[in-house]
């Protein structure tokens, strides 16, 4: 038989190519007694990408803000929309400023009102003065965000009072052109925002009515979503039930404590999901999903006028990321532009002043020449060392061996040293564990402790009353699995 040179020559290659890949596979698939199972239950890349971003901004706009409703009841005349000075890189610019990492703009809230020139209705800007109806506030909005390095979110209201079939199927058809139009004409959109406010009375293209809908069953959730991801496959999807973002149950911007980002997709129905279930999360939960904490600056989520003065103060916006961000969760802060289109110059300067606040408290991290010793580390694998949680390298960890159940960090402050804040952060790679925990000082030789605590997750910041101690120790009394974290550092707030 007749081989032919180039198969003489290949067949060689071909079986060590091989044998390369099954020796890779086969040390692949062997766990080494350092590596950490993950839980059953852990977020995507997308996920934890997305939790790092910690502040987002929302952007309410539509005919409310020149009605003074919250609710715009669908016959708002496209007329009366008319912002003459509105300027998309002021939002993104001041935004920016304030430390907001992507903004939502609400293309469409409920009045049914487009903020772009949607092909598919005439109630929408393009019946509008601004711009002589040829403006597109979402392509200015997208084009700001994607100049000044802001993410960019879209918000479309599923209910919709203009729309003349609300409540029958034709509208489901009309809501998924729109939501095509808006991911597939203006770039990289990073979230969509798919509010739970649905069914009620409304104008309906002149019917005047009111209209219920079963939630359960009305919106094809999950065509909708595959839709989305479809055309934007890293976009995040937020709405009660995720899939990868969810409404924490109130609009004060507070998660709850505990605060587990894993929860049941099969107890959530958009629009319908028990509240204190959506604030807490699930320590049992089948999904990982990340918690949002949606709140405006302002009383209203739209701009009117006599709110200039009842804007949140720098302190109370402090407390509401001590509760959201602090707690594990995403800050979704709403600034709505006023009739001009800009955002007011009172809430620009409550963001500058809350900025400075965040700034000076988070400037020093009071444990970044202190030590750590830890009751027990992996295997005394380098590592799992402890002193990997007060080095500035967030990613590596410090990990208990499997066999314990709890353990303890002691830090020793180069001296003794004023703080009122412990921040505490676990490496949510590996799932959420870590299900309780204590912090004590020590005060005239005994452990005294100031505070007691649940979850930790991506992020914890326990608040102390301000003390003074040269010694701080943190314990980890109950875990779902291995214990381990990634970084603590210790703060004193800061002033305006
Ligand atoms: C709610 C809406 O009804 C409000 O108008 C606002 O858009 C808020 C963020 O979500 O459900």
């Amino acid at each position: 038989m007749k081989i032919s040179k180039s198969l003489y020559i290949s067949v060689p290659y071909i079986t060590s190519f091989f044998l390369g890949i099954l020796l890779i596979s086969c040390h692949n698939s062997e766990k080494s007694p350092e590596d950490i199972t993950p839980n059953q239950v852990v977020p995507t890349q997308l996920q934890m990408d997305y939790q790092k971003m910690e502040v987002i901004g929302f952007v309410h706009f539509t005919t409310n803000t020149f009605t003074g409703k919250e609710w715009g009841y669908g016959d708002e005349k496209p007329t009366i929309f008319n912002p003459t000075q509105l300027d998309a890189e002021q939002w993104v610019l001041t935004a920016k400023e304030a430390g907001i990492k992507e903004l939502i703009l609400t293309a469409k809230h409920h009045d049914g009102f487009c903020l772009w020139p949607s092909k598919f209705t005439e109630h929408s800007i393009k019946n509008s003065p601004y711009k002589d109806g040829k403006g597109d506030i979402v392509k200015e909005f997208v084009e700001a965000c994607k100049k000044h390095g802001m993410k960019a979110g879209l918000y479309l209201s599923p209910w919709d009072r203009n729309h003349a079939s609300y409540g029958k199927s034709e509208y489901i058809d009309y809501y998924k052109k729109q939501l095509e139009e808006l991911l597939s004409d203006y770039g990289e959109i990073n979230e969509i925002w798919f509010d739970g406010a649905n069914g009620g009375d409304g104008y309906y293209g002149g019917a005047n009515e009111m209209r219920k809908i079963d939630s359960q069953s009305y919106y094809p959730w999950k065509e909708i979503f595959s839709l989305a991801k479809t055309l934007q496959p890293q976009i995040k999807i937020f709405s009660d039930m995720g899939p990868d973002v969810h409404w924490i149950g109130n609009e004060q911007g507070f998660a709850g404590d505990p605060f587990w980002s894993t929860i049941s997709t099969d107890k959530l129905v958009v629009g319908h999901s028990d509240t204190s279930y959506l604030n807490t999360g699930d320590p049992e939960g089948n999904q990982w999903i990340v918690g949002q904490c949606d709140v405006s600056i302002r009383p209203g989520w739209f701009y009117h006028p006599e709110e200039d003065q009842s804007i949140k103060s720098p302190e109370e916006l402090m407390e509401i990321y001590y509760k959201s961000v602090g707690r594990n969760a995403i800050l979704l802060l709403n600034i709505p532009p006023d009739q001009r289109g800009l955002f007011h110059e009172n809430d620009i300067q409550t963001l500058k002043s809350w900025k400075h606040l965040l700034d000076t408290t988070f400037e020093t991290n009071l444990a970044q020449n202190a030590s750590i010793s830890a009751s027990n580390y992996r295997l005394h694998h380098e590592k799992f060392e402890p002193n990997h949680l007060i080095d500035s390298n967030k990613t590596n960890y410090w990990a208990t061996d499997d066999s314990i159940q709890s353990a303890e960090l002691t830090i020793k402050l180069p001296q003794k040293t004023r703080f009122d804040m412990i921040q505490v952060q676990e490496p949510i790679q590996f799932g959420q564990r870590i299900e309780e925990f204590d912090i004590q000082i020590e005060k005239d030789g005994t452990w005294q402790t100031i505070f007691k605590g649940t979850t930790i997750g991506y992020k914890r910041i326990a608040k102390v009353e301000p003390t003074e101690a040269s010694k701080i120790r943190l314990r980890i009394l109950k875990s779902n699995n291995t214990i381990a974290l990634s970084n603590i550092e210790v703060y004193q707030s800061g002033t305006k």
